[in-house]
């Protein structure tokens, strides 16, 4: 996990670059995951003049982001070599060599499998038809989803985040014969000239994430709580709502078919030391039995240890990767950083977290979280400084106008800064995704504010996450079908088990969205 130059950077710095060399080119079995595989090229396009382990002589480049959404992320079919060749091709390749034509037993092509990147190698590569194994279509590129050569097997989707699906691909590395592998090799090389990359389907997939909002209660226990327009506590009592304890609620939710789940950290933990942050082993508990993509979000920034020790948003990210998080989230300072970048006059100074963070990591490990309420105004002239959109659901006093403000702290302090200026700036600075809430319709079950999200969605070319509202099944399809966002989150009606997410992917499939079944 991480940016191609950091990840050769570290093969170096811990001597691994040579012997691992050596180790490939032994024969004995090799398995790489996403920069595990991309690394195994010459170079990539994400770290100029940064040598690979240059095994494939052939290079990584970044996606066409004019044409689709950048960063690839989601679910994604991978297609076996077999499956893009036409059939008398296929009939002639193995009469003239005589060879088996047999399916490996890696791949499944009914299945999906859980990609995260912004680089690839494309199909057409020179240099690569010898060792393809599967291709995956992202729009309109087509690139190699794993590689496969002797003992050589690679995927650049991540198995361990791919559900059952991706499980049976570690197990079958794990117990497969590379004498099996190596007349595969032997058969597809006989075959280079007849790929048809066309015959690639675009298996692409929309997400549906659930989210545990997770903080102590006033018995000092950690759980799952939801409130609506954030407030978490109970009418009458005044007592934090107790959903459950967080691993549970995620197991189940990854058991009922949840393609992504996140824990948004609300409280703040400032009395404990980064290490002992009771989130981290959430995170570790839950990657013990969960096999899709975690996010967690709450706190990311730097902080002080009680005894005085400083730690950078960077260094707390590395606490939670290690721990399993596959991306983090920010929220306060995303704003802070944000409005830094417009006071610098849009441009970027590699100061704040999120740059730090992309280019460790990756852009794709960064979401942020936008926590806007609506500001309503009478005409775009009461706030010149800020997007204003024409709303077809008035203000109190029948204001046609609206704007969304920025707020930090949970929800709690408003800032000068609208979603279009924080999008934007954050996009800019490296953020490879946008988990996009709304405070007036938190927990209203009303449905998702369109109009927010379709402004959003046109301004960036990263994926967004509609999240807040949701109170049916119809909801999700009208967010996917007038938004095109690529993701759709919900909280209190999966918690209150009102909506299964089986029930929502049954519903998407059958309005005609590719969606991952299980
Ligand atoms: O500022 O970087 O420490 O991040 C704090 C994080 O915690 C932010 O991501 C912020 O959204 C979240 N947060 C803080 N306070 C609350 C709260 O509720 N009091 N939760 C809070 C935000 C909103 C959504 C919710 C959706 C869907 N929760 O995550 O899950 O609105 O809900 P629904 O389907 O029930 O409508 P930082």
């Amino acid at each position: 996990m991480g940016a191609f130059g950091p990840a050769m950077e570290q093969l170096h710095k811990k001597n691994y670059f040579d012997s691992l060399k050596v180790y490939l080119t032994s024969g004995r079995p090799f398995m790489g995951i996403c920069v595990g595989m991309q690394s195994l090229f010459e170079s990539s396009d994400e770290a100029p003049g940064v040598k690979g382990l240059g095994i494939i002589p052939a290079k990584v480049v970044k996606f066409n982001s004019k044409t689709k959404t950048v960063p690839h992320m989601g679910w994604n079919g991978a297609i076996e070599r077999t499956s893009f060749m036409s059939s008398n091709q296929i009939t002639n390749g193995m009469e003239s060599q005589g060879v088996q034509l047999s399916k490996s037993h890696y791949l499944d092509s009914s299945q999906l499998y859980y990609f995260v990147h912004s680089y690839a190698v494309l199909a057409s590569s020179p240099g690569v038809l010898d060792w393809i194994h599967s291709c995956t279509r992202y729009n309109d590129e087509v690139f190699v989803s794993s590689i496969c050569k002797g003992n050589i097997f690679a995927t650049q989707f991540h198995p361990e985040k791919s559900g059952p699906a991706g499980l049976k691909v570690l197990k079958a590395f794990l117990t497969s014969n590379p004498n099996t592998i190596l007349q595969q090799t032997q058969f597809q090389s006989t075959i280079q000239q007849i790929e048809d990359f066309t015959l690639v389907p675009d298996l692409f997939s929309k997400r549906i994430v659930a989210c545990l909002d997770v903080r102590t209660n006033d018995q000092g226990d950690l759980v799952v709580t939801k409130g609506d327009q954030y407030d978490v506590r109970e009418k009458g009592n005044g007592h934090v709502r107790n959903l459950g304890r967080p691993v549970d609620l995620a197991r189940r939710y990854f058991e009922e078919g949840a393609d992504e789940i996140t824990f948004l950290n609300i409280t703040s933990f400032r009395e404990l030391p980064l290490k002992d942050i009771p989130m981290l082993d959430v995170l570790k508990k839950a990657s013990e039995n969960i096999f899709v993509p975690l996010t967690l979000g709450g706190g990311i920034r730097d902080m002080t240890d009680p005894d005085g020790t400083f730690h950078s948003a960077l260094e707390v990210v590395g606490e939670y990767f290690r721990s399993e998080a596959d991306k983090v989230s920010i929220g306060s300072d995303a704003v802070y950083a944000a409005e830094q970048y417009w006071r610098n006059d849009g441009k970027c100074t590699k100061s704040t977290s999120i740059e730090q963070i992309s280019e460790k990591y990756g852009s794709q490990a960064v979401v942020i979280s936008v926590d806007p309420r609506r500001i309503y105004v009478k005409s775009p002239n009461e706030a010149p400084t800020h997007h204003v959109i024409k709303t077809q659901y008035p203000g109190p006093n029948q204001e046609e106008y609206c704007w969304y403000q920025c707020t930090v702290k949970g929800g709690r302090e408003g800032r000068d800064l609208d979603v279009y200026q924080l999008v934007v700036a954050c996009e800019a600075l490296g953020a490879g995704e946008v988990l996009l809430n709304c405070m007036d319709k938190d927990g209203t079950n009303s449905g998702y504010d369109l109009e927010l999200i379709l402004d959003v969605k046109k301004s960036i070319r990263i994926p967004v996450i509609a999240s807040s509202g949701a109170g049916n099944v119809d909801h999700f399809t009208q967010v996917f079908q007038k938004t095109g966002v690529e993701a759709a989150l919900a909280a209190g009606i999966f918690h209150r088990s009102e909506v299964t997410i089986s029930a929502v992917k049954d519903r998407l499939k059958q309005d005609g969205f590719r969606i991952r079944l299980i």
